[in-house]
């Protein structure tokens, strides 16, 4: 069951790729409304087709099946919780007995305050309801929801309630005697959460919102949905949010996020959610002895492993908890690329849909060499699968002393050499000159007796000819391909997608490249390759092996479905077993 303010995952079953064009990402949606039946649960939402994706589950019929994946994030806090908090980080506030909750919501967004609402009032908290709507077109007997209680409304277009903005609401509201002891909870366009919020500060009332994001996974593994953090940086909405609370200088993680392995339900804090089960045939094979292989030294149990980036284990973790390790979807795990420094990562927008794929400008956030070896790596060590560790570097030097760093520890199985970054500047340089790729190898091969892979740009003219030179310079793998340089512009603004301008082409569509360069690197060296581009399924990666890769690395993919790994090593399994 999921608690007020969490979202799931949803993608239409069938024909949500038709043709290999958009939708292709699943969209995260809040849930409205959720009861215990019989045998499962049942979910309610509230969709306003806005775009491809929304569009197309606004057309699900009666029967058709649905991806789903959640309940996902964090949930809204009672106000008794929130007052405790709020009074931590106040000291000067005097402890008050909270009165009872104002739900403020406007248009589509409202969706999450029904459940909490109903919520509240099974525990006995009394709630009002302040709902807001732009016309009448965008307010369509939404607060029908709320039925049952006494609800402020507000329309721009004054077709129903106040005329204006249901902020004007929450003020008034707010200026009454018990304002002090109220807590606030809003979901809606940002700038309403915005006005929500200064309101709330500037009467020392506790506010937490429910923030949205475009975002891939749902589950940290994309990096998308990223929102500034008032003290620098990005919080990932997905995993830190999606219910943050007021801060004067913008909102804050709330307390209870990201949400532990066990929670208590009533915390606010939410247990963790279960990996979409129909994401793999239950009955198939699994994998054994016979789909082992050996990869550089490294004994793995198949040949699907993860594309650096695109799985953020320490993440999965506290989402999926310990089901996470017991069924790992990859036979070695590959970490997001770290750098000497630690670095925040792009402005958002990062992520944008294409047809059949995505582009990324994540921009490479991660917490620099020294973070990683203290924080994140005792974690991945508990992973029941070799560690490769993604490093880059903007010259030699700084290569040299996170080969260093990452090869001198035991845990860490082999080392990738990302020199292939579309979004970051000098990210490219020496994944695109054999010269340089040479030296940079030669450099670094002294430093480490680990396995050395290097991961190429498909943005060249002659993938092979860098590879070749990664060969003579001692490495011992390559992995390809990294996403295409890619934009697109969205025809509403004429602004680009991403915020950088450009990104990173990835998913299906970019998969004839991968399978072309993976053919061409794999006959120009006596290397082992690791194949990803668009992967999806068994035949996928099927492909790539019959290209020449010895393994198969899951990326895009696993942002639908987060077990995608597991699904493809079984299939690969089944073709491996049958007679040529
Ligand atoms: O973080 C990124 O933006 C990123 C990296 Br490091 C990479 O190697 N490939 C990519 O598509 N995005």
């Amino acid at each position: 069951m999921p608690l007020p303010g969490q979202f799931y995952m949803l993608a239409a079953e069938r024909h949500w790729e038709e043709d290999g064009s958009r939708p292709f990402l699943p969209r995260a949606l809040s849930v409205a409304d959720a009861a215990s039946l019989d045998d499962g649960v049942r979910l309610d939402f509230l969709i306003e087709g806005i775009g491809p994706g929304t569009d197309r589950l606004c057309e699900l019929k009666v029967g058709e099946g649905v991806w789903v994946n959640g309940p996902l994030g964090n949930a809204f806090s009672t106000p008794s919780k929130l007052h405790h908090v709020w009074g931590e980080i106040d000291p000067e506030r005097d402890a008050v007995q909270p009165a009872g909750a104002i739900l403020v919501g406007g248009g589509i967004g409202i969706a999450p305050l029904a459940l909490l609402r109903r919520r509240f009032s099974d525990q006995g908290v009394p709630s009002r309801v302040l709902l807001g709507f732009r016309d009448q077109a965008h307010s369509g007997g939404l607060e029908d929801l709320f039925a049952c209680c006494e609800i402020g409304l507000a329309s721009e277009d004054g077709h129903v309630g106040h005329r204006g903005y249901v902020t004007d609401l929450l003020s008034a509201m707010l200026d009454g005697d018990d304002a002090a002891s109220a807590a606030v909870y809003a979901c809606g366009p940002p700038p309403m959460l915005d006005a929500v919020a200064d309101l709330c500060l500037t009467r020392d009332v506790p506010c937490e919102l429910a923030m949205e994001s475009p975002m891939a996974c749902g589950y940290g593994a994309c990096f998308g949905c990223a929102a500034p953090k008032p003290d620098g940086g990005y919080l990932r909405l997905c995993v830190d949010g999606p219910v943050l609370r007021a801060g004067p200088a913008g909102p804050v993680a709330a307390g209870d996020s990201p949400p532990p392995a066990v929670a208590e339900a009533s915390s606010g804090a939410a247990p963790p959610a279960t990996p979409p089960a129909g994401s793999r045939e239950s009955e198939g094979p699994s994998t054994d002895d016979a789909d082992a292989v050996d990869f550089c030294g490294l004994k793995l149990k198949n040949r699907v492993i993860n594309a650096s980036g695109t799985f953020d284990a320490i993440a999965a973790r506290r989402v999926y908890g310990g089901a996470l390790l017991e069924d790992f979807p990859f036979s070695a795990f590959v970490s997001k690329t770290i750098t000497l420094k630690p670095r925040a990562g792009n402005e958002p927008q990062r992520i944008w849909e294409t047809p059949a794929g995505m582009i990324n400008s994540i921009g490479l956030p991660n917490k620099g060499l020294d973070g990683f070896l203290a924080e994140d790596l005792p974690q991945l060590a508990e992973l029941p699968v070799p560690l490769i560790v993604s490093v880059m570097g903007t010259s030699r030097e700084e290569f040299a002393r996170l080969v260093d760093g990452v090869g001198g520890r035991e845990e860490v199985a082999a080392i990738e050499l990302n020199v292939s970054c579309p979004n970051v500047h000098s990210g490219l340089i020496v994944g695109e000159q054999p010269t340089e790729t040479l030296a940079l190898l030669e450099a670094l091969r002294s430093l480490t007796a680990k396995p050395l892979m290097v991961k190429l740009t498909p943005n060249v003219a002659d993938p092979a000819a860098i590879a070749v030179a990664a060969e003579e310079g001692g490495a011992d793998a390559v992995s390809l391909i990294n996403t295409l340089k890619a934009s697109a512009f969205d025809p509403v603004t004429c602004r680009p997608g991403v915020a950088a301008g450009h990104g990173g082409l990835s998913g299906p569509a970019v998969r004839p490249i991968a399978v072309a360069q993976v053919r061409s690197v794999a006959a120009a060296i006596d290397l082992p390759v690791v194949g990803m581009g668009g992967v999806s399924n068994g035949a996928d990666a099927w492909e790539l092996i019959c290209a020449g890769a010895t393994l198969v690395a899951v990326g895009t993919e696993s942002f639908r479905d987060p077990r995608a790994g597991l699904r493809i090593a079984d299939d690969l399994s089944e073709r491996f077993a049958k007679p040529s």
